[in-house]
């Protein structure tokens, strides 16, 4: 399974993109990493791209929510509706509950969201959630 995964925005948090890079590629995953501080348009040029099942974003100084806004524009573009979006990280700045941040990320088109959980049950869920979808 490819995936697509980077780190959204002007974020230059680098060793969770590092451990993601690490762990997926353990799991067998073909991985595409685009790195820090990568534009939305840019996931979603190099999914078009690279033909890629998953696109798995980080986010680590709390700005994902303005990148995540044009998602639902960017997903009706182009032809993307088998493509598992998934999004993590520290997703709010401060402290937010999931029960508010869940819902609005979803609300912009991602499948999974995780914030402030563990990188391991992450892609656990991903797994699970992967298998249950084919
Ligand atoms: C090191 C660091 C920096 C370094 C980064 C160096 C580098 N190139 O990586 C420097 C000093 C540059 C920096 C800058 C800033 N930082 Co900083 N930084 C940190 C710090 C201390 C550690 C981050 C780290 O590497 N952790 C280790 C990795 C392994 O953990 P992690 O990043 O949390 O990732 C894990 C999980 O989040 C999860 N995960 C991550 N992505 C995903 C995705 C999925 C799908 C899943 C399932 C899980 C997952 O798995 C990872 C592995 O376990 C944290 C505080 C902290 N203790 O975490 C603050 C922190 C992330 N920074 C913060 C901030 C605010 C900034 C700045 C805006 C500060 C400023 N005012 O300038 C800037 C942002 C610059 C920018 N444009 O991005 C805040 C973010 C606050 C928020 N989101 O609410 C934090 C949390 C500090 C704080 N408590 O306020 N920072």
């Amino acid at each position: 399974m490819k995936v697509v995964t980077g780190v959204v925005g002007n974020d230059v948090h680098v060793v969770a993109n590092r451990l993601i890079d690490i762990s997926l590629n353990q799991r067998g995953f073909e991985v595409f990493n685009l790195g820090v501080n990568t534009y939305l348009e840019e996931f979603i040029d190099a999914v078009v791209e690279t033909d890629a099942d998953v696109v798995l974003i980080s986010s680590l100084n709390g700005e994902a929510e303005g990148w995540s806004r044009d998602l639902p524009v960017l997903k009706s573009k182009y032809s993307l509706k088998d493509v598992i979006f998934v999004i993590g990280g520290n997703l709010a700045v401060g402290e937010v509950k999931e029960e508010v941040i869940i819902p609005k990320f979803k609300s912009y088109g991602f499948d999974l969201v995780f914030h402030q959980v563990d990188l391991n049950e992450g892609l656990d869920r991903l797994e699970s959630f992967a298998k249950e979808r084919l």
